[in-house]
């Protein structure tokens, strides 16, 4: 069993503290043993200085024993990445799989163009995600500065080797891929939510993914232009859901720990795509 373990949670800002109108930098989570705690700490404090957003002038830290009774262990979603060229390419493939997803393109639009222009009212990026209504296309986080904020997520340290080992085929062993699957997989496993969009907010990197329970991780590795910081994440929202609040509560405060890996695949065509989703839709019709 899981005994003693603390979920540590990190987040930095330029201009003081988020709350205060300080640009987000960077944030970053675990869930690790006590004798963990000391050099987790660490790691998350050099990274947030390392950052290439900017040097924090604000980093908040957060220490906290989990109940391990109500750790939930469940199993990664699988991976693609589809084949792209550029962005423009990127963003019509990612629009098309959510179409398919049941949601509208005139809310998929807005979507976009909520993470183009920086949804916060400031118009800064947002720390955590914006959710969003598939028929109405209305925001319903409570704070829309903040967003929903996914918290305490990891690996178990055997799940998190393997991870590892078989990105690291793809070339694709980073802190952006394996925290965003392991972001994914929990939203993924609340029926509230039928997808998620999400492209990196960090200028040099500019891949994202197309992430639910019906199709997996799909990645992109453009669906934003080289040097722009603009980016977030948005759930998908189904009105049919009548337990929002609680849904938001289990997002943010739910422990869970990734155990087994679902599979990590290598690039795939769009064409290819198309097969694996009339399989996952058959199945569903069933
Ligand atoms: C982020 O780290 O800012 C989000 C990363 C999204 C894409 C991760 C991937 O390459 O799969
Ligand atoms: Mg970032």
């Amino acid at each position: 069993m899981n005994k003693n373990l603390y979920s540590i949670r990190m987040r930095a800002a330029q201009g003081g503290p988020h709350e205060c109108g300080g640009k987000h930098i960077s944030g970053a989570e675990r869930i690790v043993k006590e004798k963990e705690i000391m050099d987790t700490i660490r790691q998350l404090i050099y990274r947030a200085q390392q950052h290439e957003r900017g040097y924090p002038d604000y980093i908040n830290l957060n220490i906290e024993m989990l109940n391990t009774e109500n750790i939930r262990e469940v199993t990664s979603l699988p991976i693609y990445t589809i084949k792209t060229t550029n962005y423009f390419e990127g963003r019509e493939m990612a629009k098309k799989i959510l179409e398919l997803l049941g949601i509208n393109r005139t809310i998929i639009e807005q979507s976009f163009h909520h993470l183009l222009q920086g949804p916060a009212p400031n118009g800064a990026n947002m720390r955590g995600a914006i959710l969003m209504d598939i028929k109405t296309g209305q925001r319903l986080e409570p704070d829309l500065s903040r967003g929903i904020r996914v918290s305490r997520i990891d690996y178990k340290p055997e799940a998190a080797r393997e991870l590892a080992h078989q990105l690291s085929r793809y070339g694709l062993n980073n802190n952006h891929v394996r925290e965003a699957l392991c972001l994914a997989t929990k939203v993924s496993l609340f029926p509230a939510i039928v997808g998620e969009l999400c492209w990196s907010d960090d200028p040099s990197y500019t891949a994202g993914y197309v992430a639910s329970s019906k199709f997996g991780y799909l990645r992109f590795n453009h669906l934003k232009e080289k040097g722009s910081a603009r980016g977030g994440r948005i759930f998908f929202v189904d009105p049919a859901c009548s337990e929002l609040e609680k849904t938001i509560y289990r997002l943010e405060q739910e422990p869970y720990l990734i155990t087994k890996l679902g599979k990590v695949n290598g690039e795939i065509t769009y064409d290819d795509f198309k097969q694996i989703a009339h399989s996952a839709l058959k199945g569903a019709s069933k």
